[in-house]
């Protein structure tokens, strides 16, 4: 049986170029990780996602790798990977890496071989195809990139296209050849022999594309999808990394699953030897866009966000395990976005908090996001380093205009997640003596782990305490997920029922003060804690101040075990096996 620890844990992301930087070049690096574990330590968190440590040309800076079982010197050295993670493992932090193999960088050796002729041994290792129309100058199909435009890429050298569904710097690698996944297996074996204790999978159900690579549907964004997204031998390809190689470390994965829905998600994830542990779905993230293209920008609904929480939260209960997330490095600060970045800021970022450690999943917090970090929005393309920003803020212009495409691109960039870690109040917020690689957000006078260290009140305690708090009391991970007011357009307001333990957490979203009324049997429930001070101790009828979040639980003398007068003894067989489950 496997170890089901990730269930109780709560996980960290760093994206390591931006957290720390150790000796003054302005990117973050593994030394710069290492003087921070007390840190990382005293969040109680229970595992870190290093978002890519590999060597990569940085054309998505690590998500284009071209040597997998080297670090980036960028970042230091393998010693200092070896010591990083030895540190971690004492202070009872896993260590779970990046897995980028739905694609290489082209400078990867793989791809610089497959390039030189139609006929060299690794040709095969990427997706290699002629064009179209006279001369074979048109792309072999209509595919459109993430990044926009076409996914091919027409080479010289050979006169045929490689395919790209990422940017051309990244190609990606061919699945219908076998050589391929056991070169694959090999990585893996390769990091977890080292004693890394799992993957976040990249872009994992790309991997296998439809036989003939056929046209697809034209839409709006990503053309073709239908002929990729878990495309035919999927769930045979992680079957193959699942029996070969990860199971026999009993590590922890989990799957980036664009696009994906809860069915899907179930077979994935569900049964006795799931094929990944979890997932991220991407459902939650669109409650302020439409069609799920974050560039296509619109008011944040409350409602909508509530749905697909209730439709994720329901969906995989007691079938499949879940994830939680407001933010990583592909995602604007939640605070700004899902609540105001300037009146009530800090309520605001308590409150996103406490309804990510209080659902059922995994949690992962995105480096920052402990101190309510938020978006930088710079107003000058120029400024701006990711692909995928400059990219579309090309596309957008032809769109909106100029000042419409600006508009967008700072509201839903990824280099707003990006800016470096705002460590304290001295000069680059303290992440490095020299120039940073990406500026820092200037609001780092105000926001930084230094002055929410000293204040006993900040976000970054609130985010300790919850965590704490998501620890001591299983209800928060394992209860069944009930919206006590669906229809409502401000309020948030949710009990969690597990093992005859209860909470109930109520969210006012607007900067308006909101009358709620009591909840049934409001005296029952204690103020467990609350982002205001003098919240009510009891659920009783009143208002809401601005973005007030409180927990309440059960009281001790009011829990029971529900035992069926017909059949008690069933049911005291099902709360022990429930037991088992959780057990870590
Ligand atoms: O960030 C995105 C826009 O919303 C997504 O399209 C993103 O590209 C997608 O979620 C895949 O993300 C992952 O793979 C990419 C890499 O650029 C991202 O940083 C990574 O998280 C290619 O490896
Ligand atoms: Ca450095």
């Amino acid at each position: 049986m496997k170890n089901q620890w990730y269930k109780k844990a709560c996980f960290y992301q760093i994206y390591p170029r931006s957290f720390c930087d150790s000796n003054g070049d302005g990117i973050g690096d593994i030394p710069g990780i290492i003087s921070k574990v007390d840190y990382l330590a005293s969040l109680n968190i229970d595992a870190i996602w290093f978002s890519p440590l590999y060597c990569s040309p940085n054309a998505d800076y690590g998500y284009d790798i071209s040597d997998y079982k080297n670090i980036n010197p960028e970042y230091g050295t393998m010693q200092d990977f070896d010591r990083m993670v030895k540190l971690l493992h004492a202070r009872n932090i896993k260590v779970i890496m990046d897995l980028v193999i739905n694609h290489t960088s082209d400078k990867h050796r793989w791809f610089e071989e497959s390039r030189k002729s139609k006929d060299n041994p690794y040709r095969n290792y990427y997706i290699w195809r002629d064009g179209r129309g006279k001369n074979g100058k048109k792309p072999p199909n209509n595919w459109t990139s993430f990044f926009l435009g076409t996914a091919w890429q027409y080479d010289e050298l050979t006169g045929q296209w490689y395919l790209h569904l990422f940017d051309k710097n990244q190609p990606d690698l061919n699945y219908f050849n076998p050589r391929v996944l056991e070169e694959v297996k090999d990585v893996l074996n390769f990091w977890l022999k080292k004693g890394v204790d799992g993957f976040r999978c990249d872009v994992i159900t790309l991997l296998s594309k439809r036989e003939g690579l056929p046209d697809g549907k034209k839409r709006i964004a990503l053309t073709g999808r239908e002929h990729y997204l878990n495309g035919p031998k999927i769930e045979f390809l992680l079957r193959q990394l699942q029996e070969d190689v990860l199971s026999k470390y009993d590590a922890f994965t989990v799957g980036e699953s664009v696009m994906i829905d809860v069915d899907t998600a179930l077979k994935y994830t569900s049964g006795e030897n799931p094929l990944l542990d979890t997932v991220f779905e991407f459902e939650h993230m669109n409650a302020d866009n439409y069609f799920g293209i974050k560039q296509f920008v619109r008011k944040f609904s409350l409602k909508r966000l509530k749905k697909t929480i209730a439709k994720w939260q329901d969906g995989l209960y007691n079938k499949a395990w879940n994830t939680l997330y407001w933010e990583n490095h592909d995602q604007a600060r939640i605070v700004g976005r899902y609540c105001s970045a300037t009146e009530y800021r800090e309520e605001g970022a308590k409150m996103m908090g406490t309804i990510l450690l209080t659902l059922s999943g995994t949690p992962f917090i995105y480096q920052g996001q402990e101190i309510g970090q938020t978006s930088a929005k710079m107003q000058d393309i120029e400024m701006y380093r990711d692909v995928e920003s400059i990219r579309s803020y090309n596309t957008m212009r032809k769109i909106f205009g100029k000042k419409g495409a600006m508009k967008r691109i700072s509201y839903c960039s990824r280099d707003n997640a990006r800016t470096p870690v705002q460590w304290d109040s001295g000069a680059n917020g303290g992440f490095t003596a020299g120039t940073p690689w990406l500026a820092l957000n200037p609001n780092y006078t105000q926001i930084n782990v230094a002055q929410q260290e000293n204040e006993q009140s900040s976000v970054l305690n609130y985010y300790r305490k919850l965590i704490q708090l998501r620890k001591e009391h299983d209800v928060f991970t394992f209860g069944t997920y009930h919206d006590l007011a669906p229809l409502k357009s401000k309020l948030w307001m949710y009990k969690r029922s597990y093992n005859g333990d209860e909470i109930l957490v109520v969210n006012n979203f607007s900067l308006k003060p909101q009358k709620v009324r009591a909840v049934k049997d409001a005296e029952r429930y204690t103020l467990l804690t609350s982002n205001y001070p003098n919240s009510a101790q009891t659920p009783v009828a009143r208002t809401l101040r601005p973005y007030e979040s409180a927990v309440y639980i059960l009281k001790e003398q009011e829990k029971q075990i529900d035992i069926p007068k017909d059949d008690a003894l069933t049911t005291a067989t099902v709360t022990e096996t429930e037991q088992t489950e959780q057990t870590v």
